[in-house]
């Protein structure tokens, strides 16, 4: 390794320190507060709406992974220059070091609820690593000085030429073990750091071990036991209820919040009679009901499995808010979690009588954390972004005129009903052999419940499916139809009417601003 490519390492090494600290620093202060974590949050906060479409439409739901690797990608290329351009007398590479953890700790301490202490891990990491950066660029100075002499040994000397050129190569290869080593060890080090920091963090904050001993209260009758009949049972089609393991998942949060149920409180004011706080230990005082409630993203795709169907235990939101006494001219609720989103939903839609709730209980367990332990709400009819608010922490009431959603200031829309929509779940697109083929799928109007599901073959008539039951308007409904396919290529068109008796609209429409429409389909290859 000549000078240039020990300084980019050098520069490299130092950032693995500065990050590698970080996380031991944040281990005593909070997860969220690492520079890569403070600033992929402000990032996501911050992403312009059609690169973060582009984003998911291209990586799903594995757009965390994609904006930690690209911040990864970034992280070495800014430390190989800062490296670079790092001298003794002129430490620009610290200078860039210096701005770079003065980014990150705005960023932190500018995160929803951070007290000042999330500063700290950009602060001392970003002094480490300059610490670094400068021991090893003065080592690599030394180095550089040792190879001019071994030039200059080499010109000058007539005598013993040889011996002393030897000398010289030996020196110079000491002083180059010398900066390896020193670079081997920061690296080493900061990676030690980095891997030790995340794992006591983790540890130090994770929930799973209380959330296991959880008891939930036993629901008020009736209680969930869903007919057999809501399942067809058809290989392909998925369960009427959803596994927690296979629900999905979507939330603006780098990593799972971690929040105690010790810790949790629901803060109910605003626009109230008299502002209340309930504890985790209040609730286990009223009564809670237990519901299946099918959640649905506003970014669900036609055809896209952002779909998912659970009961859910918890207490009726319009009795929480009845203790305090909203305002007759307030008509919006804005949910805040702890990590700062927010949701705007309709008063109207929380108190209208339908089972709107606090959710503690999820299929039967505690609220995994992913989905929101150790509260969250559930909003039969509303798209999640503008109801369903995990890690729920405050609800205020408001008005839509004054208040904005964390969505809706990023150009969704502020209202969000779910639309009514058809899935074709099998058979996939494909080659098939002919004959009877059962055509199966999901459908969905959410608290209108779904009346017709059709199905039509390339230009035919719209012919009847046969529906399951429907434990509940509040929910997905599994829909199938015998098809005796012929050869050739042929498309499947599927759709359903509500129970108001609206077939849905035909009309292609994307995801943004309130969700997609259009007919389902599905493109077989018979024979
Ligand atoms: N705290 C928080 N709650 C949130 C979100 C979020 O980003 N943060 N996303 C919402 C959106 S857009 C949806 S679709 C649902 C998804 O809930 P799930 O992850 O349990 O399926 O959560 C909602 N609640
Ligand atoms: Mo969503």
């Amino acid at each position: 390794m000549a000078g240039r490519e020990l300084r980019i390492a050098g520069g490299i090494a130092a950032a693995a320190v500065t990050l590698g600290v970080a996380e031991i620093v944040a281990v005593f202060i909070s997860l969220d507060s690492t520079p890569l974590q403070a600033i992929g949050s402000t990032i996501v906060d911050h992403t312009p709406d059609g690169l973060r479409e582009w984003v998911i439409q291209r990586f799903g739901t594995k757009d965390k992974l994609v904006l930690f690797v690209s911040m990864g990608v970034v992280a070495l290329l800014v430390a190989g220059l800062a490296g670079l351009v790092e001298r003794v007398r002129r430490p620009v590479g610290s200078a860039l070091f210096a701005v770079l953890g003065l980014v990150a700790l705005i960023a932190a301490v500018s995160r929803p609820h951070a007290p000042w202490t999330w500063a700290l891990p950009s602060l001392i990491g970003a002094w480490a690593g300059i610490m670094v950066l400068r021991t090893l660029i003065r080592r690599i100075v030394d180095f550089d000085a040792a190879t001019a002499a071994v030039a200059v040994t080499a010109t000058d000397i007539t005598g013993d030429a040889e011996k002393a050129a030897a000398e010289a190569d030996s020196g110079i290869a000491l002083e180059r073990r010398l900066v390896m080593r020193g670079i081997g060890i920061a690296l080493a080090a900061g990676a030690a750091a980095g891997v030790v920091g995340r794992v006591l963090g983790a540890r130090r904050h994770d929930v799973s071990g209380e959330r296991a001993e959880v008891r939930l209260p036993p629901p008020a009758s009736p209680q969930v036991e869903v007919d057999p009949a809501a399942d067809l049972r058809i290989p392909g089609l998925p369960s009427y209820l959803t596994p927690n393991s296979d629900f999905y998942r979507i939330d603006t949060a780098l990593t799972v919040p971690q929040v105690s149920k010790d810790d949790w409180s629901l803060r109910i004011h605003g626009m109230v009679d008299r502002e209340i706080r309930i504890n985790y230990t209040d609730l286990g005082s009223r009564q809670a009901i237990e519901r299946l409630v099918t959640l649905t993203c506003v970014s669900n795709p036609v055809g896209g499995d952002l779909i998912g169907n659970a009961s859910w235990l918890g207490y009726r939101l319009d009795e929480l808010l009845a203790e305090a006494g909203p305002h007759p001219d307030a008509d919006m609720v804005l949910s805040r979690s702890i990590d700062g989103f927010t949701a705007g939903s309709p008063l109207a839609a929380l108190t209208d009588g339908r089972d709107a709730m606090l959710a503690v209980g999820m299929n039967g367990e505690p609220l995994p954390t992913a989905h929101g332990y150790p509260a969250r709400l559930v909003v039969p009819g509303l798209y999640g972004y503008v109801s369903a608010t995990k890690w729920v922490t405050e609800l205020e009431i408001t008005r839509f005129d004054r208040a904005q959603a964390y969505w809706t200031r990023r150009g969704w829309s502020e209202r969000g009903p779910i639309k009514t929509g058809t899935r074709i779940d099998t058979p996939g697109s494909g080659k098939l052999a002919a004959g009877r083929i059962t055509v199966a799928g999901v459908a969905w109007a959410q608290h209108r419940g779904i009346r017709a599901v059709e199905v039509r073959v390339d230009n035919g008539e719209w012919q009847p499916a046969r529906l399951a039951a429907e434990p509940s308007i509040d929910t997905w409904r599994q829909w199938a139809f015998d098809w005796d396919a012929t050869p050739g290529p042929h498309t499947l068109w599927a759709r359903s009417t509500d129970g108001d008796g609206v077939v849905q609209t035909a009309d292609i429409a994307g995801e943004v601003p309130d969700g997609a429409t259009g007919y389902a389909s599905r493109f077989v290859r018979i024979g």
